[in-house]
């Protein structure tokens, strides 16, 4: 039987927005938010475009998603990108790499990089109602991490249900060869030093996620069950960017050393 003609044309329009950023990503042509044409995208809406945007890119790479990302949850974010609210978006496998080296910037489209803390959970953890305890008592390890964000509209500008459409700028992620076993009630106090080509761009402690990363963690999870999902264990999970980001181009090289967790240094690399 035919579908339901509401039916097929939300489907439809779905699909065509999903189309706009994958094309925008594939040509390295930023294109004007959705929400210019579609003003009543709304948080459930742009996290199915999210969902389906992310399908499409792991079946063109052949890969899968390997962990999770949390974005705008520091202050200098959210005042630099105009949304005031935490979003989360997915990693894909093909997308990253461990420990120091080049990532491979010539196929994107103005990059720019942020440093984070990433942590893998030792069990499986499912909202609501998830607290910063619960958070604490499942933390196994903790490491160095950044990422590499490359937003599909032009100059970065976009709205809350752009940016979770977009898989919140996700682009490339880096996370340190190996992870620390931390208190998790120090992860607040570790101070950071990010440096682009041996210059300090920006330094922060872990307060400056959401005021702890435990906050952060905890957000995601009762996000997640919302949507029927739940934080996975032994998968990556960045807590956001400590501080704002810098752009990253051809023979940038960046580094982050973080109390306790060690340093990571890679640079941008035009090979792919
Ligand atoms: C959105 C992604 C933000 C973070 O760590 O705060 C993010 C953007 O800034 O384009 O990944
Ligand atoms: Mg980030």
């Amino acid at each position: 039987m035919a579908e339901q003609p509401w039916t097929g044309s939300a489907a439809q329009q779905r699909s065509e927005l999903v189309q706009r950023l994958r094309t925008a990503e594939r040509n390295q042509q930023p294109i004007e938010r959705l929400t210019a044409s579609v003003p009543d995208l709304d948080e459930v809406g742009a996290y199915r475009l999210q969902a389906q945007l992310v399908e499409v890119q792991a079946a063109d790479e052949s890969t899968s998603v390997i962990g999770l990302k949390l974005g705008l949850t520091s202050e200098a974010k959210q005042a630099t990108m105009g949304v005031h609210e935490p979003i989360y978006g997915w990693l894909l496998g093909s997308r990253g790499h461990r420990g120091d080296g080049a990532l491979p910037v010539a196929r994107l489209i103005h990059p720019r990089i942020e440093p984070e803390v990433a942590v893998t959970l030792r069990a499986p953890l499912r909202g609501s109602g998830v607290t910063p305890d619960d958070i604490a008592e499942h933390i196994d390890l903790v490491f160095p991490a950044m990422e590499v964000i490359d937003s599909r509209y032009a100059n970065f500008r976009f709205t809350h249900a752009d940016v979770v459409a977009d898989n919140t700028s996700a682009a490339l992620w880096v996370v340190g060869a190996e992870g620390k076993k931390v208190s998790p009630w120090r992860l607040r106090d570790l101070h950071a030093t990010f440096e682009k080509n041996g210059q300090v761009a920006y330094t922060a402690t872990g307060a400056a996620i959401l005021g702890d990363p435990l906050n952060a963690l905890a957000w995601l999870a009762n996000k997640l069950a919302e949507h029927g999902a739940e934080l996975p264990a032994g998968q990556i999970i960045l807590t956001g960017a400590l501080t704002d980001a810098v752009p990253f181009a051809n023979g940038d090289e960046v580094r982050l050393t973080i109390d306790d967790l060690g340093t990571l240094t890679v640079r941008a690399s035009a090979t792919t």
